[in-house]
C-alpha cells in the first residue's frame, strides 16, 4: 500500500446504499418518513428482503463520511492520493465493493475488516426526489478504537491536516472520536464533524456535546439544526443557533470555530467569529433533480477540498454548492469518471 502523504482523513460508518424508488405504501408499511435518516429497527428488517425480491435496486457506494471524503478526492482531480478513510467492513462482497470504489475515487482506504459480521447496509427509499434512509450498521457497528493503533492507521493520522468524521458515527465509537479529536488538538490541527440527522442531536445528546468541543467546523442541515435548536433551548432562529454553537465550549482555544448549515435550495449560513453571512444556492431546475440521497455530504466534501487547499470560505461554499448540485443529479454518491468543477 503506498505511504499517505494526504491532507485529509475521515472515519466513519461504510455501508452499501441499496436505492430504490417506490411508492407511499412502502414508506406507510414500514413507518418511515422521507427526509429522515433512521436506523433499522426489528421491524424494518424485512425491508432489506423486499426490496432485492421486488424493487430491482441499485447498489450504490454509501457511507456519509466516505461519500463526503469520496466527493473531496474527486474535486481534487489530479491531486490524487490526497485523501484517506477508514471504518469497518466485513469479510464479503459488500465490503470489497466498497473497497473498490472508494479506492477506485483516489481515496487511500484502510477498513477494519469484522469476519463475523456482514457489511453495512443502507436502504435508500426514493420518492419524487426525496429520500429516506434506514440503515443497518452491521460490521460498521463494530470499528474499535484499536484499529487507530494499527501502523497504517498511525501514518494515516499523523500526516493528515484535516479530519472529517459525520456524527453518524457516534452511535458507534465516540472514543475513536475522541482519539482523533485530542490528536488535532494537541497538534493544532482542524477538525470538521456533521450533526448528521435529528435523531443523533436527540438521543446522542451529551455525546454530541462532547464531540462539539473538538469542533473547528460544524456542518448541518437545516432539520439538524432545528433539533439542536429544540433540544438545546437555542430557540428556532437558524442563524441564533449557529452563533451560540459557534460559541460552546471548545478544546483548542488557537482556532475560532465555523458553522455552517444548508438548507437545501435556500441560502447556506455560516456563521465565524460572531458574523453570519448567507450565500445562495443556484437552483437547479426540477426535472433535473434525481434524488437528495447525499446532497449534504457531497457539500462538504467540495467544501473541504477548498479548505485543504486554504482557500477562502467563499470558495469552500461555492465548492459545496457546485458538488451537492452535481449529486442530486445522479443517483445516490455516483461520480462521474472526471470532475469538471472549474472554480
Ligand atoms: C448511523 N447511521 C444511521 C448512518 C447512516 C449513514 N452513514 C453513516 N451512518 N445512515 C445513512 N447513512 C448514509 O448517508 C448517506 C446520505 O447522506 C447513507 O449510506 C447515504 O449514502
Amino acid at each position: 500500500m503506498a505511504k499517505f502523504e494526504g491532507l485529509l482523513m475521515g472515519m466513519g460508518n461504510p455501508l452499501l446504499d441499496i436505492s430504490a424508488t417506490v411508492g407511499q405504501d412502502l414508506l406507510d408499511k414500514y413507518e418511515v418518513k422521507l427526509d429522515t435518516a433512521i436506523l433499522a429497527e426489528d421491524k424494518h428488517q424485512p425491508l432489506f428482503k423486499e426490496l432485492m425480491e421486488k424493487y430491482s435496486p441499485s447498489f450504490i457506494a454509501g457511507g456519509a463520511t466516505q461519500n463526503s471524503i469520496r466527493v473531496a478526492q474527486w474535486m481534487l482531480k489530479d491531486k490524487a492520493g490526497q485523501t484517506a478513510f477508514m471504518g469497518c467492513v466485513g469479510n464479503d462482497d459488500y465490503g470489497k465493493t466498497l473497497n473498490e470504489c472508494a479506492s477506485k475515487d483516489g481515496v487511500l482506504v484502510h477498513y477494519m475488516k469484522d469476519e463475523k459480521t456482514p457489511t453495512g447496509t443502507c436502504a435508500a427509499l426514493i420518492k419524487d426526489g426525496e429520500r429516506a434512509l434506514v440503515t443497518n450498521l452491521d460490521a460498521a457497528n463494530n470499528f474499535k478504537p484499536s484499529h487507530l493503533d494499527t501502523d497504517k492507521a498511525k501514518e494515516i493520522i499523523e500526516s493528515a491536516k484535516f479530519y472529517y468524521i459525520a456524527g453518524f458515527f457516534l452511535t458507534v465509537s465516540p472514543e475513536a472520536l475522541a482519539i482523533v479529536g485530542d490528536h488535532c488538538v494537541a497538534n493544532n490541527k482542524v477538525l470538521g464533524l456533521n450533526l448528521s440527522a435529528p435523531f443523533i442531536v436527540e438521543f446522542f445528546g451529551p455525546k454530541v456535546k462532547d464531540a462539539l468541543e473538538y469542533a473547528d467546523f460544524v456542518f448541518s442541515n437545516e432539520s439538524e439544526a432545528e433539533a439542536y435548536g429544540k433540544v438545546n433551548n437555542l430557540g428556532s432562529d437558524l442563524k441564533e443557533i449557529a452563533l451560540k454553537i459557534c460559541e460552546g465550549p471548545k478544546k483548542n482555544s488557537k482556532r475560532s470555530r465555523t458553522v455552517i448549515f444548508t438548507q437545501g435550495s435556500k441560502s447556506t449560513i455560516v456563521a465565524h467569529d460572531g458574523k453570519v453571512t448567507e450565500y445562495a444556492v443556484e437552483p437547479l431546475a426540477k426535472d433535473k433533480l434525481v434524488d437528495t440521497n447525499g446532497a449534504g455530504d457531497a457539500f462538504v466534501g467540495g467544501f473541504l477540498s477548498k479548505l485543504i487547499q486554504d482557500k477562502p470560505m467563499e470558495e469552500c461554499v461555492k465548492a459545496g454548492h457546485w458538488a451537492a448540485k452535481f449529486i442530486i443529479q445522479t443517483s445516490g454518491t455516483t461520480l462521474a469518471t472526471k470532475c469538471d468543477y472549474e472554480g
